[in-house]
């Protein structure tokens, strides 16, 4: 399928290596794809779902030990330590190489090997990249015709350069002792060894298109980032674009979907999605910030995901859908998980493949449920009712405003604006977050995500400071207003104060009145807070005393938060930009 001498030498490499018995290369036709559809079927890797009711949608299960990320597994891999920086594990590239080699010698004997040319970013975009995944996963393959562009035109467009990233996968055996996901920037080199799960396999996803393009944004003055991106639709049809950076499992698709408020919508306003996780981006030769989305797809959480909550996503999934982990309805042969609707399947095999029912649920219990609460599911974005015109133009959309948020039950109001950019860089260092079922381990505590990027800067965070910094001084007064939102304040008995959703159009409504100079707001020692009356609350059943409770900002629990910001500041050390501890003097003597 292609010429290319470095491609043609690594793909040798690699199949000295892992010995497989066969090789074939995904050229993104039709006729393959259905192949290995019926051989995933045959092989029990996918089961195929009702035909009438979910055309070409299959379920897949992983092993049980292997359904999030792994972050302490996953490795930076430098030459120089201090390049991997304190927030990352990192181990020398000679070492790692040899060990993960070790651990992959001989492993495709018997099986095939899959070599996949992708690129993120429609083919030919001059802000997309290109990569070639070497695979022995079959779901792996159709994932990744879902999610990337797939085929010969990505070799063709590649042509004899050498400009692309080395992707590795091999299953091995899905031994957690022996899992690594390790980045070598330095190589533009990846290797996924011992998972068969989403982020850890689906290598241009947070691998590629993150840490290996933060660190390329970083060497070439452009910004890889964990935003989805929205084109927000005004009643006389003018569109502004809103990038958004939250953590994983806290809100990216959902506000990438969202449906605005019934008299929203009928005075016109509507919301184009362009991504839904993941933004490129460059200066334009207008001088301000385009983005691109780099995927095709949505790998997205399933549960909670609902008709009400989220109606685009669940449309996104209703045809040529890959669903891992969620629960099997026997009697229609369709999927369920919780929060899709209040109709749990009487006669089921939940997401391990045990037989299930609901009178098995305990709400406490997280084991007991049907499908796993990080079940996703993998759906073309060409689906989804909402995309954006612009989704597929690879010119990029002009962003007006970035917003950062996280989860957050007490503390951080509603939304709040940044005094400038350098304060809105300051706000996206010390972002903090509960965890959530994205990743393996604790779910529920609270920890510092700087940009929602803690798990995929592949680099020193000092020097991703700067180089936001940097990116700020170039755009001068073209650049983005910075904001940040917390959907997730709860009262003292744990629920919801503001309901989120569809209802969060009415905080960019507000954002982007600031973008445009037609609101009001408070200066507050954190920022500029909206004054109650500029959340419209029509319709909604919420009253004034509860707005204004999620809009505060307390004085001794920002002073806590300032103490904790700078504890989070010391690891760091030399790298940590001037700018940004001036930030938190300023804050503090803000809070007094
Ligand atoms: P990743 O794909 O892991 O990066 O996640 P994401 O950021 O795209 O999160 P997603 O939109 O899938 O939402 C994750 C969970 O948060 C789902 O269970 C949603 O139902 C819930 N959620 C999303 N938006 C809101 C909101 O505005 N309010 C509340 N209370 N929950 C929300
Ligand atoms: C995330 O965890 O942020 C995801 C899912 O989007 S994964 O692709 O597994 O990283
Ligand atoms: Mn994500």
């Amino acid at each position: 399928m292609t010429n290319n001498k470095q491609v043609l030498a690594w793909v040798e490499e690699m199949k000295n290596l892992v010995k497989p018995d066969n090789v074939m290369w995904i050229d993104g036709s039709e006729q393959q794809l259905n192949e290995l559809r019926e051989l995933a079927v045959k092989t029990g890797e996918l089961h195929k779902l009702n035909e009438e009711m979910l055309p070409g949608c299959y379920l897949h299960r992983t092993n049980p030990n292997d359904v999030a990320r792994v972050e302490d597994r996953t490795f930076i891999c430098t030459t120089k330590q201090e390049d991997a920086g304190p927030t990352n594990n990192w181990c020398a590239p000679a070492e790692m190489y040899k060990k993960l080699y070790d651990i992959a010698r001989g492993s495709y004997m018997g099986k095939t090997m899959y070599i996949i040319p992708f690129s993120m970013g429609p083919i030919g975009s001059p802000l997309a990249k290109i990569g070639i995944e070497i695979t022995d996963s079959v779901y792996v393959v159709l994932n990744m015709i879902i999610m990337t562009r797939v085929g010969t035109k990505v070799l063709d467009t590649l042509g004899d350069s050498n400009d692309w990233v080395r992707a590795f996968h091999s299953r091995c055996d899905i031994d957690p002792e022996k899992r690594y996901i390790c980045q070598f920037p330095e190589d533009n080199t990846i290797i996924s060894v011992n998972s068969g799960y989403g982020g850890n396999v689906l290598l241009g996803k947070k691998c590629f298109a993150l840490r290996i393009a933060s660190y390329q944004g970083w060497k070439e003055g452009w910004m890889a980032e964990h935003m989805l991106i929205l084109g927000l639709e005004n009643p006389k049809g003018e569109v502004k674009y809103i990038a958004a950076a939250f953590p994983s499992a806290c809100g990216k698709t959902n506000l990438a979907m969202l449906i605005p408020p019934k008299y929203l919508k009928e005075k016109g306003y509507k919301v184009w999605t362009v991504g839904d996780d993941i933004a490129w981006m460059r200066i334009g030769a207008d001088g301000r910030l385009y983005a691109i989305n780099p995927e095709n797809g949505f790998f997205g959480v399933a549960p909670g995901t609902n008709e009400k909550s989220n109606f685009n996503a669940l449309e996104s999934t209703k045809k040529n859908t890959i669903f891992t982990n969620v629960a099997l309805n026997l009697d229609t042969n369709t999927v369920w998980w919780e929060g899709l609707d209040k109709n749990p399947p009487e006669n089921a095999l939940e997401w391990k493949g045990n037989p299930w029912n609901p009178s098995m649920f305990v709400k406490a219990d997280k084991s007991t449920y049907a499908a796993h609460p990080n079940s996703r599911f993998t759906a073309p974005a060409e689906n989804c009712p909402c995309i954006s015109e612009e989704f597929d133009k690879g010119a990029g959309v002009p962003i007006s405003a970035i917003i950062f948020g996280g989860r957050r039950a007490k503390c951080t109001p509603l939304v709040y604006q940044s005094k400038n950019w350098e304060n809105g860089v300051f706000i996206g260092s010390a972002m903090a977050s509960e965890t959530t079922a994205a990743a393996a381990g604790a779910v529920g505590v609270v920890r510092r995500d700087p940009m929602a990027m803690l798990p995929f800067c592949g680099y020193h965070m000092g020097d991703y400071f700067q180089h936001w910094l940097d990116m700020g001084k170039k755009l001068g007064d073209k650049a983005p207003k910075i904001f940040n939102v917390n959907w997730f304040r709860t009262d003292d008995e744990g629920n919801f104060l503001w309901p989120g959703f569809g209802d969060n159009m009415r905080v960019l409504n507000w954002i982007i009145d600031r973008c445009e100079g037609k609101a009001d707001a408070t200066e507050t020692a954190i920022g500029f807070v909206p004054k109650p009356e500029d959340i419209d609350l029509t319709d909604l059943d919420m009253d004034m005393e509860t707005l204004k409770s999620i809009l505060t900002v307390d004085a001794e629990t920002w002073k806590k938060e300032a103490a904790e910001i700078e504890e989070h500041y010391k690891k760091f050390g030399d790298k940590l930009p001037a700018e940004l501890k001036n930030q938190l003097a300023t804050l503090k003597a803000n809070l007094g």
